[in-house]
């Protein structure tokens, strides 16, 4: 049994979590499931960081104290994590008495080192996000992280020597390429440590709320050295037999804090004398209908209302489902409602609710046994087959180096598992086989219907786990997934014939935006945040879905389907960056029956001095969608894996509007 230890960042208590945390969290849980399931010895963390100036700060706004405030947001945290289905084992509080001790260790370790030093601190130093500056960093005299306006800071100060640490940084992404990933992630760390590192503040003297630097009660300890140490703590360091756990597998962050874990952690641990955690995983950043969440403009998802309208369960497919992990997505309500109908209602629910109304009506409520080896149930029987195996290629191998999670390859398996079982009885048409007295068929129809249930909720477990105890119920098991095995588990024809089945219930009830509440985009403020911390990355473009039809979510679209999408190459004959957006260009383009104002999320592979008279494709009649608050009427196309490598274009001049066949 390997030991499998998994983290998620510990989040501020300075506000209730949103969709972006639940997004985190829940990544993390279905790996830690998954990794049950296969038989390691899996220890889950999350938490709650809990010290430094923005909890400060905002506790002070709200007239309590920084530890009330933290006692019962870090509560509210484990209450949402709990709804939400998240099998932590461990929840770690940066307040309590064994973390000072880790980092107290750690602060020892790295001082025996040779790497602190007391010095003068003079910098740039953004409150929101925890994080100094130098001058070339900082935009326009604000944060380039969050926007906001930086503080000149100077004070006595503890440093960490990090600008030792960069070649050693360096060799150790050369000789572990599945350290940081996606690829790209990791090459804007090399990216950073080729800019050059320079030393760490790691103490302060304005701030209270935090670890008192040993020997040195003035400080405190900066909230970063603090908080990654967490990591550590939960292992049991700096206690006997803290090695059975450390280092990590997987930490699991958003693409906000990389820097902190890509660099300034593992320099920690070096210095330290310790191992250094295996891979880093960043994901990307959730916007709203093509918008930063925040407060003040109404938009933040409250993950425990989206939870009670669809389901956890729904909502933790669809957050997986949705964005390849490592990219940036935008949530819509919308788009939950289409992939919710496709995929659950009429996929699973539909083959769930059939297969069992057919026993009872065909068969008395007891299914019946059949053969399994059935050629025309060969597909479903090879969808099945191939689950174990995306899993292991979409969640595991490190060897594949550099190309992170992808959840979105055993979910898109299971999908074509849950299509071939219902094409399966659509084209056995037990119906007719039932009226037309073929026993011995129907049998094997329902027989393998049954089966497909059976495979279904054995690997959706990870991704939902209470439907697939209910799926597992309907069809009369009882699911045990920590004690099957995970391969031999898509076997055909295991499940036990001549089970009785309890009566149909419907699992995934159709849904229908009309009767979405409202109160799903906009949350009320329980929680009146000091800061928006939310760093401003936009999707490269906000692309409403095409129209939810269950064929749009099968493999094949019809020339028809195609011709619905108006794809017509245009001339740009204005560019300029959308505001506060490195990412986004806004260009006019010229598709000669008039001229489309396009947002697109190209501008860090081309300024908009290179899109000028530039030929592009775009699709001019997709819905308008505002990106940072600027309407796009049409989508750009580009090319890339993770990020924008070129765009595309005619191979010589055409007239601008002429349509793309
Ligand atoms: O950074 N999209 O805590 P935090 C996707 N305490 N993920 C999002 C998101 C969004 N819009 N918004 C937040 C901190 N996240 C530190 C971490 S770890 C030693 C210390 C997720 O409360 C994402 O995982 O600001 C991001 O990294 C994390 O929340 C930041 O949470």
């Amino acid at each position: 049994m390997s030991s499998f230890y998994i983290t998620t960042p510990i989040y501020y208590v300075n506000d209730v979590p949103h969709i972006g945390h639940a997004y985190t969290t829940i990544a993390a849980d279905v790996m830690a499931r998954y990794r049950r399931m296969r038989g390691d010895d899996v220890t889950f963390l999350t938490g709650t960081d809990e010290h430094g100036q923005k909890i400060e700060k905002a506790a002070e706004a709200k007239g309590t104290t920084p530890k009330e405030l933290a006692d019962r947001l870090s509560a509210g945290f484990r209450q949402v994590w709990e709804k939400l289905e998240i099998s932590n084992d461990d929840f770690i509080r940066t307040t309590e008495p064994r973390h000072k001790a880790a980092v107290y260790e750690v602060f020892r370790r790295m001082q025996a080192a040779g790497d602190i030093y007391l010095g003068e601190y003079e910098g740039l130093y953004c409150v929101p996000c925890e994080s100094f500056w130098t001058e070339t960093q900082v935009v326009d005299g604000n944060c380039p992280d969050c926007g906001r306006g930086v503080d000149t800071v100077t004070e006595a100060s503890w440093f960490f020597r990090l600008s030792a640490f960069g070649d050693r940084l360096l060799a150790h992404m050369d000789a572990h390429p599945e350290f940081i990933s996606p690829k790209s992630r990791a090459n804007e760390v090399r990216q950073f440590i080729h800019m050059g590192l320079r030393d760490l503040s790691i103490s302060r003297t304005g701030v209270k709320w935090g670890i008192p630097m040993p020997d040195d009660p003035e400080h405190v300890m900066y909230v970063w050295l603090d908080a990654l140490v967490n990591y550590l703590t939960a292992a049991g360091f700096p206690n006997p037999g803290y090695e059975t756990r450390w280092p990590a597998q997987v930490h699991v962050i958003g693409k906000d804090i990389l820097r902190f874990h890509a660099i300034y952690w593992p320099a920690f641990l070096i210095s330290a004398g310790l191992p250094l955690p295996e891979r880093i995983v960043s994901h990307g950043w959730w916007t709203i209908d093509g918008e930063k969440m925040s407060k003040s403009k109404g938009n933040v998802i409250d993950p425990v209302a989206v939870a009670e309208h669809f389901g956890t369960d729904a909502m933790r497919y669809f957050l997986l489902r949705e964005v390849p992990f490592g990219n940036d997505g935008d949530f819509s309500i919308a788009r939950m409602v289409e992939m919710y109908n496709a995929d659950l209602a009429n996929g699973i629910g539909n083959l769930l609710s059939r297969t069992v109304s057919m026993v009872h009506k065909y068969r008395g409520g007891t299914v019946p046994a059949g053969d399994a080896a059935d050629a025309a149930a060969a597909p479903v029987k090879e969808a099945a087959a191939l689950l174990p195996s995306s899993f292991h290629t979409g969640l595991d191998d490190p060897q594949r180096t550099g190309r992170g999670l992808k959840f979105d390859e055993p979910l898109e398996q299971l999908r074509q598992l849950v299509w071939a079982a219902n094409t399966f009885i659509h084209d056995s048409a037990p119906w007719t086989l039932a009226r037309e007295g073929d026993d011995a068929r129907l049998d094997t129809v329902l027989y393998n219907a049954v089966e497909a249930l059976r495979v279904a909720a054995t690997y959706f477990y990870p991704v939902m786990p209470e439907m697939a105890g209910r799926i597992s119920a309907a069809i009369g098991l009882t699911l045990d997934p920590y004690a099957i095995d995970f391969d031999a588990a898509a076997h055909w024809g295991q499940y036990p014939a001549g089970t009785p089945l309890p009566a149909p219930e419907p699992l995934f009830p159709r849904q229908d935006l009309k009767t979405v509440p409202d109160h799903l985009t906009v949350k009320t403020p329980q929680e009146n945040p000091v800061s928006d911390t939310s760093a401003e990355t936009p999707a490269a473009q906000a692309s409403d879905p095409p129209a939810a039809t269950e064929a749009t979510r099968d493999d094949y679209v019809s020339i028809g389907d195609f011709a619905k999408i108006r794809l017509q190459v245009g001339t740009v004959r204005e560019a300029e960056r959308v505001k506060k957006s490195e990412k986004l260009l806004k260009l006019q383009v010229d598709i000669g029956t008039e001229v489309r104002q396009i947002v697109a999320g190209i501008g860090r592979m081309y300024t908009p001095e290179e899109m000028l008279e530039r030929q592009v494709v775009i699709i001019t009649n997709l819905r308008p969608a505002k990106l940072m608050g600027v309407e796009s009427q049409g989508m750009l196309l580009a090319a890339g894996a993770d990020e924008v490598e070129a765009l595309l274009a005619p191979s010589g001049p055409v007239t601008p509007g002429a349509r793309v066949r």
